[in-house]
């Protein structure tokens, strides 16, 4: 999935690259994240049933491993208006039984449907840049993080990683301000704008469509640990899950709006 996701996406590529250098070449995922159809078994649990196979617990928090947490939305697909709707069932209905194939189409880099058409990628986009992503990306990784508290120079403030990076050339996403902070202060956000690929459409067209960014995340100390020794802290010291209105921002990440800002 991650080499998928490298070949396709230069920006998060370079912003690896580099951060593992000034690193000494260690760092740490805090999630991967994908994005799915909630409707006909392609939510979800279409792609978390791999995960769960391999030994991963379904938890809102309470981490307990050195693996990667694992970050699955799904699109509320009744939601949306019968047009798009006849769209998305039209590409789930048409994939056999490709909802079990979610993790392996993802490794391979492939959609589990047929190509759509440039005019059904636009109605979708017109309602929703997150099921247009869907339609195109398929179930593809939508983003890696990196674990800033685990950096072991003074990039692990995510604060000074932003400035890095800024002055390193790349743009971040700006949606509600460059840093999203949790209610409770303890969960900093940021994340690049998505890189763009060129894919050709089932009617012959092609066009530029939105792909894969990177995010960074600095999980700060409970409070209720706040006196532990700094080398006898372990990520489960730390605040876990995620947030809500930091995720609505990230989301933007992919839409049209920044990733032409990114571009000009
Ligand atoms: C996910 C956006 C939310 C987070 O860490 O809260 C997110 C997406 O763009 O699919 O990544
Ligand atoms: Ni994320």
């Amino acid at each position: 999935m991650q080499s998928v996701y490298l070949n396709r996406n230069p920006t998060a590529k370079a912003i690896l690259d580099l951060v593992h250098s000034f690193e000494n070449n260690s760092l740490c995922y805090d999630h991967l994240a994908f994005r799915t159809f909630g409707v006909n078994g392609y939510g979800i649990d279409s792609l978390a049933q791999f995960f769960l196979d391999y030994g991963y617990t379904q938890r809102d928090d309470g981490m307990n491993g050195p693996l990667p947490r694992i970050f699955i939305s799904e699109l509320l697909v009744d939601q949306m208006s019968p047009r798009t709707q006849g769209i998305i069932r039209k590409y789930t209905e048409s994939s056999g039984n490709g909802k079990k194939y979610a993790a392996l189409a993802s490794s391979l880099g492939h959609l589990t449907w047929d190509k759509p058409l440039y005019s059904e990628f636009q109605q979708l986009a017109r309602e929703s840049e997150y099921a247009a992503w869907t339609l195109v990306n398929g179930h593809a990784l939508n983003h890696v993080t990196i674990s800033a508290h685990r950096l072991k120079t003074y990039l692990r403030d995510i604060k000074k990683l932003n400035q890095f990076l800024e002055e390193s050339g790349f743009r971040l996403n700006s949606e509600g301000g460059v840093l999203k902070v949790s209610p409770d202060g303890l969960l900093l956000q940021s994340s690049t704008v998505a890189d763009s690929i060129s894919f050709q459409f089932s009617d012959g067209i092609t066009e530029s469509v939105p792909c894969s960014y990177i995010e960074f995340a600095e999980r700060l100390v409970l409070p209720q640990h706040e006196n532990l020794p700094h080398t006898e802290i372990k990520e489960f010291h730390r605040r876990d899950g995620f947030e809500v209105a930091s995720a609505d921002k990230i989301f933007e990440s992919t839409s049209k709006e920044q990733v032409s800002r990114a571009g000009a």
